[in-house]
């Protein structure tokens, strides 16, 4: 399905990350990757990880700092000639901006969470397209969650930071259309990542999921890999600007 295509996995953590579940699927499909890692400290385990598939690069890039970003896709360009497909799967919140009511949310801790999580994908984005543009298009993919448009206590300042990104997957769609490059959003279901388990109540949230969502279980990062599949593939050529569940048809429930 992606055979000869070239592709860009920012967000790997370790081997839970949803990035990776991505990035092996993407691999698994036929697609050359080049994984980003954030800080000296992750880039063994995203060197280890990435070294399992063939012919991948691992490039540091903290997106806080822009010589990094440039720095990343000069490789990419360099090592890969083009880009086809970049998958963003980033987010931050301070701690605290996560444990108390949202209404005491500082700036720095808004600031900081908008950055990271939803202007991050306009920058990317934006560096990505003229690579995209040499090979006749391309496809971004973004991670997001069901807590942008309704509350999930504690999801805080993660929420409005999702919504952020959810208008700037529209707006980026809008923009770079055009350049026959889509822009999508994937919608998973919890999952017990590092950023997903240091949440407390994550154990009854999975519970609460198996009982109520239509496919009675939780969603694995495989699962968003595959959707991420067909996002990146020509199986999905006329769709863009739009935020796809994987989260067992959770969504669709009241109650
Ligand atoms: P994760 O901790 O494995 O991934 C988060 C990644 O963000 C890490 O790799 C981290 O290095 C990276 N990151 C943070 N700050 C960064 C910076 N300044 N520069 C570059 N990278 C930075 O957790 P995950 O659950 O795989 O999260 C990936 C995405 O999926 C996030 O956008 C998250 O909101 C989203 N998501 C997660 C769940 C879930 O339940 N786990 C559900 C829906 C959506
Ligand atoms: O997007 C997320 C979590 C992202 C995240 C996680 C952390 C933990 C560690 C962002 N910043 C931080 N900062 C830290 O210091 N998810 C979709 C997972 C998640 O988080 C929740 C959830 C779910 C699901 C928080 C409350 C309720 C549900």
């Amino acid at each position: 399905m992606l055979e000869g295509k070239l592709g860009m996995v920012f967000g790997v953590a370790n081997h839970r990350s949803i990035a990776w579940g991505i990035g092996q699927a993407l691999a698994g499909a036929g697609a050359r990757l080049a994984f980003t890692y954030q800080g000296d400290r992750l880039k063994d385990t995203v060197s280890d990880l990435a070294g399992t598939l063939s012919g991948s690069l691992t490039l540091p890039c903290d997106v806080l700092d822009d010589a990094q970003v440039d720095e990343a896709f000069e490789r990419v360009d360099r090592e890969f000639g083009g880009l086809d497909i970049l998958v963003h799967s980033i987010a931050f919140a301070p701690r605290e901006a996560l444990e108390n009511p949202f209404v005491e949310t500082t700036r720095d801790a808004f600031n900081t969470a908008m950055d990271i999580s939803a202007y991050s994908l306009v920058q990317l984005a934006r560096k990505a397209a003229p690579l995209m543009e040499k090979r006749g298009g391309g496809s971004i993919i973004t991670m997001t969650y069901l807590g942008s448009g309704r509350v999930f206590p504690k999801y805080n300042v993660m929420g409005v930071a999702k919504a952020a990104l959810e208008a700037s997957v529209r707006y980026l769609a809008s923009d770079l259309g055009p350049r026959n490059i889509r822009v999508n959003a994937i919608s998973a279901g919890p999952i017990r990542t590092l950023a997903g388990r240091s949440i407390q109540g994550f154990t009854r949230m999975e519970e609460h999921v198996r009982e109520v969502a239509p496919l009675r279980r939780n969603t694995e990062a495989g699962e968003v890999g595959d959707v991420a599949v067909f996002l990146a593939s020509s199986l999905s050529r006329n769709v863009t600007g739009v935020t796809l569940f994987c989260d067992s048809g959770y969504h669709a429930m009241g109650m």
